[in-house]
């Protein structure tokens, strides 16, 4: 063995031993403005702002909606997706491009609202309709005072994913509030692609010798 190929292979052990912490590698999808730091628009109007980057939907009953800054409170620096005012299903959806086909995808939000029931769905074939069939949901969570982190994970089926927020409100005074939502992919593909590599390169200096 050439010393080249020596160094290869120890390259390769040690990529083996350390597989488990690799392959729990995961890496950011793509969402955006997942924190609601980034601004908000009328959507379609100033009862109904959304954050940048998100659409709103409703599914029944009336909300207003605003993205809220809540200081401290927040999750995360000061602001958060916020519904409140009558009973309502309303949420939230975004669309992520350049998904990665049959790759498991999660995504998370923290919630917060006494006594509002939230969900989490993902759409693996990239479609934007609450109401669809292809849409994954999570089994509920009745929110509390303070924050919990939901998710949902599922493979994507085309080249976008489209992660839904989704809250009930049946009474009670609490606002139901999103935030620091997010979507990962774990990521064994660059690892399988590294030992390829590398055995490729083997393969080439024993040929070479
Ligand atoms: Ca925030």
């Amino acid at each position: 063995m050439s010393k080249l190929s020596k160094t290869v292979f120890v390259a390769m052990v040690l990529v083996l031993v350390f597989t488990p912490a690799a392959t729990a590698a995961v890496t950011d999808a793509g969402l955006a403005n997942g924190n609601f730091e980034g601004g908000g628009y009328n959507d379609p109007d100033g009862d109904h702002r959304t954050g940048d980057s998100w659409s709103q939907f409703t599914l029944s009953g009336y909300s207003k909606s605003d993205v809220t800054w809540l200081g401290g409170a927040a999750h995360s620096p000061v602001y958060v997706q916020d519904f409140w005012e009558g009973t309502f299903t309303s949420g939230i959806y975004q669309t992520v491009a350049n998904t990665h086909i049959n790759s498991l995808y999660t995504g998370s939000t923290w919630i917060k609202g006494s006594g509002i029931t939230f969900w989490i769905g993902l759409d693996p074939t990239g479609g934007t309709n609450p109401s669809s069939a292809n849409v994954d949901w999570s089994s509920s969570s009745v929110g509390t005072s303070g924050w919990t982190q939901i998710s949902k994970q599922t493979a994507a089926q085309s080249s976008s994913i489209t992660l839904f927020l989704k809250a009930t409100k049946t009474g009670g005074a609490a606002n139901a509030q999103f935030d620091d939502a997010a979507m990962v992919v774990p990521e064994p593909a660059t690892l399988s692609l590294f030992i390829l590599g590398s055995l490729a390169i083997l393969r080439r200096r024993r040929h070479a010798t």
